[in-house]
């Protein structure tokens, strides 16, 4: 729109319609994909053929920047950041590419000179839902915030055949079905068939001596795979970086196994290849692992080995010795998912460079950096011995032999601890033995970090404390952020005008300019236009929900939100149990004045999870006895959006009122949901957990509704013998509330449905419901009260905007290229 607008018309002075960014030039080189890549005139092309039409003339002007960029980077050969993720959740591309541009303007203006809606082709786009939630959507704001600070990057991963699940409710459960998000091709992406790896798995090794007497290792798999790389350019906000996406794809080694195939075995050949592909099939839908699947220690070691040795493709052309890799790369494990790369590099070293062993450690040691996503020990990825020997027997080896010298050293330090060797091996001997990927990490990198304050403050107490008293200097915190461009400027365009008005441009990638705020907090005609944006993103919202759900929703009641995964520890049970106790309140007083709220849920439980579906059954089961009450009508709504995405947290984040992150507290390492509500003005219920103890030091406690048990009076509470009883007991509205679920009320009567839930919450209750529950619904009614107070709360939400600054993922990158990777930008001009 501002910088990158050219007028000059295609052709008369050389614009080309492949890169040329005025509206005329657009509208051409849509007409020409359209006819030339889709086959189609305008008069009979179908809606996918005009969306292809569209992302193919951004993908020209995506490339043209890319080539820029790896010119750049050929030239100045600079350190360069690997992010190795097995998930990534970037949503929908066209939208964002052409914000990033600058092109959406004259885009809009050249689709509707002939008759199409820019919208309606941004709204078709299928987005990659290569990754489960959090994680896999961090890493995709981490993409963005690396382009945007011009920072020399790759993210490499897998490019699942089969992302995450498609969630359909049916009679009040989750089912799922499979995301076949290829079905009609992926425009953004470039296959590399010549960038390509083999992938060995099973077999044996071979020790012996060469002809200089020295000893090698030769391993002999059971099996060969290739990996191919597929490529999608990752544009940064109004410069001219692309990195990219780099993703492996399975296939087998020959297109069919010829040997095969000439004894007349077509079938076993054919096989063969299906059963190649099968590695990159299907993302695992857990979000934390399940644990001692063989297939998902194969994806990792495919990802994992493809993306090493493609950087050691790129190191060669550099002319740098292998033993100075770690000056060239810096890589990133993301969580321990792409942990086995410690051995893989090692062994690439040692068995292709023939590297003696202390070379190949340092260099390895001076790689890698891991982040650390969760404290939950059920995360904490172990691998059974067996399984690893079988898939991977020259690691196991190399594994044993990086344990074997870190465990001598740790027994020199601590001559008088043997228990602690034992804690802090790689290797868990308790039967049935297994690999601790997490140790693995901790010893081959150079720096461990955590994803907010809390969390690494945790990491160091708990689950890794015996390595961080080992090696202190090891430890750092980098909290989470996320990137403003698409959760603010993309997702709430009227929020994005008001603040370029309010502010000037400039705050969309220096979001501490958002300060500037603060001035305008108690203004009432500024107040007025926050309240219309707000307003205009709820109404919107209730299109949507009346689209997905045939549920109307009133968009002058406050809209209370709980978008995230679905798991106990995230307690949208909690959020259950107040949804009832207003409920109840009412059909006791049927005259109670109440602020009226919309409780929106959206979120996938991993399909073996009982726990957590049956919480989406009671969410749906609750929802139906509430919508269909005329006593409530009015005054509660409760509405479980399918599905959830990127794309629909585009259209929830805007306009929600409040944001709920109530996690028991210690549990949730950082949370990323709770920044894009509040970077959207909404307030937030939250528990001292995760980010939100920084959100709410930054947006200050008068604007953030506090309840709830601490850290460590969790932990107080759950080591002296924790009788949720006793609060059931005390409380005569929990106990309403608990006794009107146990009756069957919202299961047509059958007592069994939920059962399993009010035992768990009466016997067990290991996230602690019951010991938050009064305090939650006092805060809930302090909610209430000031949503009564339209200032009180316009005020309240403004701060929070203008205070969430550091929550930017910029700010995030920023901190991981200063203390981490130590990386600078490098600016790219335009060829
Ligand atoms: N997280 O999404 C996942 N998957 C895991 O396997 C482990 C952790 C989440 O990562 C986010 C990004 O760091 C965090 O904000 C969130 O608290 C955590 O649960």
């Amino acid at each position: 729109m501002t910088k990158h607008n050219n007028t000059t018309k295609p052709g008369g002075n050389g614009e080309s319609i492949r890169t040329g960014m005025s509206e005329e030039a657009i509208r051409l080189a849509f007409l020409d994909n359209l006819f030339y890549v889709q086959g189609r005139f305008l008069e009979v092309a179908s809606l996918d053929d005009k969306y292809k039409a569209l992302a193919y003339t951004v993908r020209d002007r995506l490339l043209h920047r890319w080539v820029s960029t790896i010119r750049t980077y050929q030239q100045a050969n600079p350190r360069t950041v690997c992010y190795l993720s097995a998930e990534y959740l970037p949503g929908p591309f066209m939208g964002l590419n052409l914000l990033n541009m600058g092109i959406e303007e004259p885009t809009r203006k050249a689709l509707q000179s002939l008759g199409i809606d820019l919208e309606s082709l941004i709204a078709y786009e299928q987005e990659p839902g290569l990754g489960n939630g959090g994680l896999g959507r961090l890493a995709a704001c981490f993409m963005d915030s690396l382009a945007t600070l011009q920072i020399p990057a790759t993210s490499y991963g897998i490019r699942y055949e089969f992302g995450i699940f498609q969630q359909d409710i049916r009679n009040g459960e989750q089912v799922e079905t499979t995301d076949n998000w290829l079905h009609y091709g992926n425009p953004w992406e470039v296959r590399r068939p010549q960038i390509s790896y083999d992938v060995k798995i099973g077999g044996h090794t071979e020790h012996y001596t060469n002809e200089q007497g020295l000893h090698r290792v030769r391993w002999v798999p059971h099996e060969t795979f290739r990996g191919v790389a597929i490529d999608t350019p990752i544009l940064g906000h109004d410069v001219n970086t692309v990195n990219l996406m780099r993703l492996w794809r399975a296939e087998a080694a020959e297109a069919l196994d010829f040997h095969a195939f000439n004894e007349g075995d077509y079938y076993g050949a054919v096989l063969r290849e299906v059963r190649s592909e099968t590695i990159s099939k299907v993302l695992y839908p857990n979000d934390a692992p399940e644990i001692g699947k063989r297939l998902r220690l194969l994806q990792q070691h495919f990802f994992v080995t493809c993306s090493l040795q493609d950087m050691m493709r790129v190191h060669r052309t550099t002319g740098m010795p292998i033993e100075r890799f770690h000056e060239k790369f810096t890589v990133q494990l993301n969580d321990t998912h792409p942990a086995i790369a410690v051995a893989e590099l090692m062994r690439l070293l040692l068995d292709n460079h023939h590297l003696d062993w202390d070379t190949a450690w340092h260099v390895t040691r001076h790689t890698f950096a891991y982040t650390n996503h969760t404290l939950l020990p059920e995360a904490l990825e172990k691998w059974p011995i067996p399984l690893f020997q079988s898939l991977l027997p020259r690691h196991l080896e190399i594994i044993y032999e990086i344990n074997s010298r870190f465990l001598d050293e740790v027994r020199q330090r601590y001559p008088f601890d043997p228990d602690r060797a034992q804690r802090l091996s790689i290797i868990d001997e308790t039967l049935p033995r297994h690999v601790r990927m997490a140790h693995l990490a901790c010893i081959g990198s150079f720096a461990i970090n955590g994803v907010a304050e809390l969390h690494s403050q945790l990491l160091k107490e708990t689950v890794l404390r015996d390595f961080y008293e080992l090696w202190p200097e090891k430890f750092q915190n980098k909290t989470n952020g996320v990137t403003p461009r698409r959760f603010m400027l993309l997702s709430n365009p009227g929020l994005g005008s008001l603040l370029n008005e309010t502010l000037g441009h400039g705050w969309e990638t220096d979001l501490e300019q958002l300060r500037g705020l603060e001035a305008h907090a108690d203004d009432p005609a500024f107040q007025e236009r926050w309240r219309q944006v707000k307003r205009q993103r709820k109404e919107a919202l209730a299109g949507e929900v009346h689209k997905l759900c045939g549920i109307d929703i009133t968009p002058t009641s406050l809209y209370d939100v709980q978008v995230k995964r679905i798991h106990e520890y995230k307690r949208q049970h909690l959020n259950l149990l107040h949804i009832i106790t207003l409920y109840n309140r009412i059909k006791r007083n049927p005259a109670l004045d109440i602020v009226p709220r919309t409780f929106i849920f959206g979120g996938k439980s991993a399909p073996g999870y009982a726990m957590a579906k049956l919480i989406i059954r009671l969410i749906n089961a609750v929802a139906e006895m509430v919508n269909r009450d005329r006593d409530v009508a009015g005054r509660l709504k409760v509405v479980f959006l399918p599905n959830f995405s990127v794309k629909l947290g585009q259209w929830v984040y805007p306009a929600a009122d409040i944001s709920q992150q109530i996690s028991t507290a210690g549990k949730e390492a950082s949370g990323t949901g709770n920044m894009k509500f509040s970077m959207n003005g909404a307030l937030t219920i939250g528990t001292l957990d995760g980010a939100n103890v920084e959100i709410r030091e930054d947006v200050g406690a008068e604007n953030f509704f506090l309840f709830g048990l601490d850290a460590d009076a969790v932990s107080h509470t759950l080591a002296n013998g924790y009788r949720p009883w006793d609060y059931y007991n005390a409380n005569q509205e929990l106990k309403d509330v608990i006794d009107l679920i146990a009756s069957g009320f919202f299961a047509h009567g059958d007592r069994s449905l939920f059962q399993p839930l009010v035992d768990h919450l009466l016997q067990h209750d290991s996230y602690l419901l019951l010991a938050d529950y009064a305090d939650y619904i006092a805060c809930q009614d302090q909610v209430s009260a000031a949503y009564r107070d339209p200032q009180r709360w316009t005020r309240m939400s403004i701060l929070n905007v203008a205070r969430i600054g550091k929550f930017s993922s910029d700010r995030t990158i920023a901190e991981y290229c200063r203390d981490i990777w130590k990386v600078q930008p490098v600016p790219v001009k335009l060829d």
